[in-house]
């Protein structure tokens, strides 16, 4: 973790503008050599013998570790998202290696592009965040040209997501059956509020899925209202769900042959987060939660897992402690683990040795109820110092620290420059701007973070490179407003 600030820090990722347009990737995968039964000579049978399994690998690459391609090169995926949800998962797909083809309805887009604009006629950043690596082309699905050009795209594509509200691709008339005629080996990816149930039919935001998922019932302090997270456990962490669930039947259609649907709903995505809080409901059943800080304050509990405030969900109390300066800064703040096994070093710490022996405080249960006083006196330490120096200082010894980080020193922290999480990015119509790279590191497929598309910059050779549209057909498609007035790639740069 950095110590100082680093104000105007350039990242080292190289960040690829997106001039060129992508050639369609080979789909054709390196067919898996055939292994000749060998006869087992005497010599032979008498060795110990490694158990070759008849598997359809390919041999073992030379190349350089992130030269022999990506991923999912070769997986082409009709992007048929919006919103937040959905882009974050084909986003994934697309750093993974991807050819990621955005359907937006001409004219208007994703609806994100116009949303918390910035900066007046360029695309938000909310969009742009959200839609790395992807190309676009605008058409109207619910028109006759623009059903043909979707059927040649189903017919050529691997995986298809969408995040419609419920019913809406079935009343464009992209039933899965219609699908699966055309493409049995389509993958067909949805995010949805909820699973089949009585809210099914709900159009879902973010914070409803907080809400109806039990993040918001247990965020929060017991004597105040459920609160909302910052994270986008709703959304992003859907995306994250789905991308999984893709990626998984992308391996399983590799024995199968066939496609299937992949359903990730946003009610189940946030609940799989807030598993813990599940786990505390059950144990609620058989007495009090006492690593809960309400247990220690003699409050009863009632019949559904409280509101923990700060409280740790892996059982070791921790809490939020003031650092130096938290007079004005508003993150000025640590979060503190009193971690049993690191609990005398603690104590040496903050200068209460005699702690360490004291059967007041030597051991965790004798602990609990005082903790109050306990987190007091190592908050009169904390305040002493920086919540870097308390970092410092307690990773020295393995006691497990949080320092409260702002956006703003997130922003700036070289390591995460370093890495590809934080990378700048730069953008024809925006100039340059901060996202947040891919945040899973594959060691052969490294991601390149490429500007987001304008809206259909790529209609014209998607139509013709990928979907072979002869100029005939690009021609009545186009006549037909299909695809609406779609901006020239080259006027994009
Ligand atoms: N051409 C023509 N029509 C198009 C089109 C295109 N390229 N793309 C979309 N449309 C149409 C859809 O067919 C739909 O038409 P109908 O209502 O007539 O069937 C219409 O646009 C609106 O789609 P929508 O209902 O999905 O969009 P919305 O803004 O009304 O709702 C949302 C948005 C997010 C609430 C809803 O899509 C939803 O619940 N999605 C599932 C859950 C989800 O992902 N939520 C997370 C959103 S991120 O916070």
């Amino acid at each position: 973790m950095a110590k100082k600030k680093i104000a105007k820090a350039k990242s080292k990722v190289k960040v690829k503008p997106k001039a060129k347009p992508k050639a369609a990737k080979a789909k054709v995968k390196a067919a898996p050599k055939k292994v000749a039964a060998k006869k087992k000579t005497a010599k032979a049978a008498s060795r110990p013998v490694a158990k070759v399994v008849a598997s359809a690998l390919p041999k073992v690459s030379s190349k350089p570790w992130g030269k022999d391609g990506k991923a999912l090169d070769g997986v082409r995926v009709l992007d048929f998202t919006h919103v937040q949800s959905g882009p974050t998962c084909t986003q994934l797909l697309a750093w993974f290696g991807a050819d990621v083809i955005k359907v937006e309805r001409p004219g208007s887009g994703d609806i994100t592009r116009g949303q918390l604009q910035d900066i007046p006629g360029v695309d938000s950043l909310y969009f742009t965040m959200l839609n790395h690596n992807k190309r676009s082309i605008t058409l109207d699905s619910k028109s006759k040209e623009g059903m043909t050009v979707l059927e040649r795209l189903v017919k050529t594509c691997d995986v298809l997501v969408e995040n419609f509200a419920p019913g809406a691709l079935d009343r464009m008339g992209l039933t899965w059956e219609r699908i699966h005629s055309w493409n049995p080996r389509m993958i067909v990816a949805s995010v949805k509020g909820f699973g089949p149930g009585p809210y099914e039919d709900c159009k879902v935001y973010e914070n409803v899925a907080q809400c109806a998922g039990g993040a918001a019932s247990t965020t929060g302090f017991l004597d105040g209202p459920p609160l909302v997270t910052g994270a986008q456990i709703g959304d992003s962490g859907t995306g994250l769900h789905l991308a999984l669930g893709i990626v998984a039947a992308l391996y399983q259609r590799k024995r199968t042959g066939r496609g299937q649907r992949v359903l990730a709903s946003m009610q189940d995505g946030v609940l799989n987060l807030c598993r813990v809080k599940l786990r505390d409901q059950q144990r609620l059943a058989h007495g009090p939660l006492k690593e809960y800080t309400q247990y220690g304050q003699g409050i009863p509990f009632g019949e559904a897992t409280p509101r923990a405030g700060n409280d740790s969900g892996g059982g070791q109390p921790g809490v939020i402690l003031k650092c130096k300066g938290w007079e004005t800064d508003p993150n000025a703040y640590i979060y503190f683990i009193t971690q049993a096994p690191v609990w005398e070093k603690i104590c040496d710490l903050i200068g209460e040795p005699g702690w360490k022996t004291h059967p007041d405080f030597a051991k965790p249960p004798a602990r609990l109820p005082r903790l109050k006083q306990i987190f007091e006196r190592i908050e009169q330490w904390t305040m002493t110092k920086t919540k870097f120096e308390v970092m410092n200082e307690c990773n020295a010894l393995d006691i497990p620290v949080g320092p409260i980080l702002s956006m703003k020193e997130l922003a700036e922290e070289q390591s995460l420059r370093e890495t590809g999480t934080i990378v700048e990015v730069d953008h024809p119509t925006r100039g340059k701007y901060l996202s947040v790279g891919n945040p899973i590191k594959l060691s052969d497929s490294i991601s390149e973070v490429e500007r987001s598309p304008l809206l259909g910059e790529h209609t014209d050779e998607i139509l013709t490179k990928v979907l072979k549209f002869s100029p005939r057909e690009v021609a009545a498609i186009k006549a037909s407003g299909a695809t609406g007035q779609a901006p020239k790639a080259q006027a994009a740069e």
